[in-house]
């Protein structure tokens, strides 16, 4: 650990992933965590930020903050999901340079490869081939980002990194009945099938697409461990973080529908989309730094449960 008194500021710390970072900053002991609602400061607004960054002076930043969705929320709102984004990762990323912060770190997404990569996924197929279509506003919003911090890393001596982790999902998701990502939508669907007591439940697409889960807390572990430990000029500006452990939607569906205790069975909708069907990510550079994720796909889906029925009326949406 480094210095407990280190200042650091995590943009959307009630999110996802901001909120195990928090925790997992909260339990390796540090202090001065910096962290502001919407409505404290708001980061789509460059004055706002600009000025919030200049009075605070954070060693460390965080940048969990952004607009996320699923397959459906993504296609949906193109406009929001490339515009936001840009938005808050422009300003924070601007102003963390502007008042001199000693580290950033981006959080992105694997949907920032092309959509047919070789697999597993290494950082260097990075703008080798065009993009999967559903998420394309997000990925090139995420890529601009990526390509800011690479920028301000030669142009200005910062040392901003930026994090792709794979399919994410853990406590305080998003379970909202359409735009969420699919774990949590079919989590919310099959302990409302088993409330009511159907005998169907439907799955999106063929089931045949393969993912790869990471819980919230090693993802947010293993960005604690880059932010002690990295240096954006000797590592390269992007680095992979997953399991390098695939599952089909069908298998998935199938661990939840256990999880939960339905009992009926799965309707497959061919009428919405599959998206990409594959793409797992190339994790030997974290791994040979030292890092490996600890929850099994099966273990971070009981948490899940847990939280989601303890917290099932704030989370819809
Ligand atoms: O999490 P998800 O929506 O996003 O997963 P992506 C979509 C996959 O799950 C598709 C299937 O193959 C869907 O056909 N699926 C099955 C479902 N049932 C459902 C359901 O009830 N809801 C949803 N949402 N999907 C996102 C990107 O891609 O991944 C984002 O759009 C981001 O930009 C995120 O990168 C991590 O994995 O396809």
């Amino acid at each position: 650990m480094q210095n407990p008194n280190k200042k650091i500021y995590i943009a959307g710390h009630n999110g996802l992933v901001g909120s195990a970072i928090k925790k997992v900053c909260t339990n390796k002991g540090y202090k001065n965590l910096v962290l502001k609602t919407r409505n404290e400061v708001d980061l789509t607004d460059y004055n706002q930020t600009k000025e919030f960054f200049l009075s605070e002076k954070p060693d460390w930043v965080f940048l969990a903050a952004a607009k996320v969705g699923g397959i459906h929320g993504n296609s949906t709102y193109p406009t929001e999901f490339l515009l936001e984004n840009l938005k808050i990762q422009n300003n924070v990323i601007e102003s963390a340079r502007e008042a001199q912060c000693e580290k950033l770190l981006f959080l992105g997404s694997s949907c920032i490869y092309p959509k047919e990569c070789p697999q597993p996924i290494k950082e260097e197929f990075l703008l080798t081939g065009k993009l999967e279509p559903t998420n394309e506003p997000y990925a090139i919003a995420k890529i601009a980002g990526i390509k800011l911090c690479d920028a301000m890393n030669k142009q200005y001596g910062t040392n901003f990194l930026s994090v792709m982790p794979s399919n994410m999902y853990g406590p305080n998701d998003n379970y909202h009945s359409e735009n969420a990502h699919v774990l949590p939508m079919l989590l919310r669907r099959f302990h409302e099938a088993k409330e009511r007591g159907d005998t169907k439940v439907s799955v999106w697409g063929t089931g045949k697409p393969m993912r790869e889960f990471l819980y919230s807390e090693d993802l947010a572990d293993a960005c604690l461990y880059l932010m002690e430990n990295y240096n954006a000029s000797t590592l390269g500006g992007l680095i992979n973080i997953g399991t390098s452990k695939e599952v089909s939607i069908l298998e998935l569906a199938n661990i939840i529908k256990e999880t939960v205790g339905f009992k009926g069975k799965l309707e497959f909708d061919r009428s919405k989309p599959d998206g990409t069907m594959r793409k797992v990510i190339d994790t030997g550079k974290i791994n040979n730094l030292g890092w490996m994720p600890s929850r099994s796909l099966q273990e971070g889906i009981k948490l899940v449960y847990q939280d989601f029925l303890t917290n099932q009326e704030l989370r819809k949406g």
